[in-house]
């Protein structure tokens, strides 16, 4: 038996790398079974039957996983976000971190486009918000910066964002050598939506990428709206000034978010979002 990592899945066929060799494996009846199924990322346990080929025993815990794009052991999320067309939204943004801290993935901002904005200031604004909680990184087709290729290294990552953010204009101006493979997946998704998807880890600059076009939009369709606070890392410095030990900071009197916006040590913007979501939440268990 090998271990190896899943880095491809295509029409039934997991794609494993181990020490530098590809094989070409299967899953069988065991994964029918129990109904779990590999995915890209997955550290997998296979048998080798010829020489390249081979199928799969045993899939190790995953650390996380997303079903959209399906890749598992993420290390970070590229949560990329635009300034202008489209334009830049704090909810959206609060949404995608959100999703991000639910599914036990580290987001990292990116917010393209900045040269299309005028206003210095608000980039200043935004990064007074996230700064302190998130890597957050400003950039636009011209100027990547040497810190955001050095997010990479020895990681997996996934890229999130809304259509026409600047997604693959990134990738492209960030590796190169991936512009075919961008191309490929935007003809791919302009087909529609029966054309086979398939999710490779490809690499970039010393660590790996999901080449998916990554999420555009979000459902918290698992999240107990009760944990949604604690997709809200900021709101940790303040929750232990709340009176009550169950404050979900929404209506409760003495609490300690509440007031840290009131005072302006939170942006109002962060616990908006927050109020949205529980929202929409509990307009969904609503409706059972
Ligand atoms: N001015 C400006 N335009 C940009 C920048 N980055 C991307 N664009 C443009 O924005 C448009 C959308 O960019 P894409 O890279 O295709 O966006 P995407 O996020 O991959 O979009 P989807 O594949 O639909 O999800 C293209 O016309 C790009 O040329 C930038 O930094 N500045
Ligand atoms: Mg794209
Ligand atoms: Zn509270």
């Amino acid at each position: 038996m090998l271990k190896g990592r899943i880095t491809k899945a295509l029409s039934g066929f997991y794609y494993v790398e181990s020490e530098g060799v590809l094989y070409e494996t299967r899953a069988r009846g065991l994964f029918r079974k129990t109904k779990e199924s590999p995915l890209v990322g997955d550290i997998v346990t296979f048998q080798v039957e010829n020489e390249n080929e081979g199928y799969i025993g045993e899939i190790h815990a995953r650390k996380n996983a997303l079903m959209r794009p399906p890749v598992a052991n993420i290390d970070q999320v590229l949560i990329t976000m635009s300034m202008k067309s489209p334009e830049f939204s704090y909810y959206l943004l609060d949404r995608f971190l959100a999703y991000a801290e639910a599914h036990d993935i580290e987001p990292v901002i990116v917010i393209t486009k900045t040269d299309l904005l005028k206003d210095e200031g608000y980039l200043k604004e935004i990064e007074a918000v996230y700064q302190p909680i998130y890597d957050i990184h400003f950039t636009d087709r011209h100027h990547i910066n040497e810190d955001l290729k050095g997010i990479f290294k020895d990681k997996i990552s996934v890229l999130a964002g809304q259509s026409g953010v600047g997604k693959s204009t990134l990738l492209n101006t960030l590796v190169p050598e991936l512009e075919l493979n961008t191309a490929e997946i935007s003809n791919a998704l302009n087909r529609g939506k029966h054309t086979t998807r398939h999710v490779e880890l490809v690499e970039i600059a010393g660590g790996l990428i999901a080449d998916t076009p990554g999420f555009s939009t979000i459902e918290f369709t698992e999240l107990d709206r009760y944990n949604l606070k604690f997709c809200f890392p900021d709101f940790n410095h303040f929750s232990d000034a709340c009176k009550f030990r169950e404050c979900q900071h929404i209506k409760e009197p003495k609490c300690g978010v509440k007031q840290a916006v009131a005072d302006g040590r939170l942006a109002a913007s962060r616990h908006e979002s927050y109020l949205s979501i529980y929202q929409e939440i509990e307009n969904r268990k609503a409706r059972y």
